[in-house]
């Protein structure tokens, strides 16, 4: 295993969650599992943010971790930010539980995503599909309910 990494998002909402980062080789997919409770039952943006910088908040998590310079899409896109990794989504008691594999986010080199910020958002990310400009930056995913700093840990 190359790395294992730890994301616990909190914020000034009821949302809280667990983000556990997983690569097995270097430059190979990484692993995201976690939980996250308080939200609305239905889809919500999820994203690498670029800064791990909480000081104002997760606005302070700044844009999509884009180290390519692409415009704003769906994890199977080719055209993608970085740090795109779609939509979780809620059950009916406000629970998502993923577990997924991203070929793109990396726990080294360029991509490396360790020092950086996840964010949950209010609303569904529209992959891009969106029609305006907006939707090539952010997917129209709405405010940052929850964040947090992407860091190592062995467990
Ligand atoms: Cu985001
Ligand atoms: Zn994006």
């Amino acid at each position: 295993m190359v790395g294992k990494a730890v994301c616990v998002l909190k914020g000034d909402t009821a949302v809280a969650g667990t983000v556990y980062f997983t690569q097995h080789e270097a430059g190979g997919p990484v692993t995201v599992e976690g939980n996250i409770q308080g939200l609305t039952p239905g889809k919500h943006g999820f994203h690498v943010h670029a800064f791990g910088d909480n000081t104002n908040g997760c606005m302070s998590a700044g844009s999509h971790f884009n180290p390519e310079d692409k415009t704003h899409g769906a994890p199977g896109d080719a055209v993608r930010h970085v740090g795109d990794l779609g939509n979780v989504e809620a059950n009916g008691d406000g629970v998502a539980a993923f577990k997924f594999e991203d070929r793109l986010i990396s726990l080294n080199g360029p991509s490396n995503i360790v020092g950086r910020s996840m964010v949950v958002h209010e609303k569904e990310d529209d992959l891009g599909k969106g029609g305006n400009d907006e939707s090539l930056k952010t997917g129209n995913a709405g405010g940052r309910l929850a964040c947090g700093v992407i860091g190592i840990t062995s467990c």
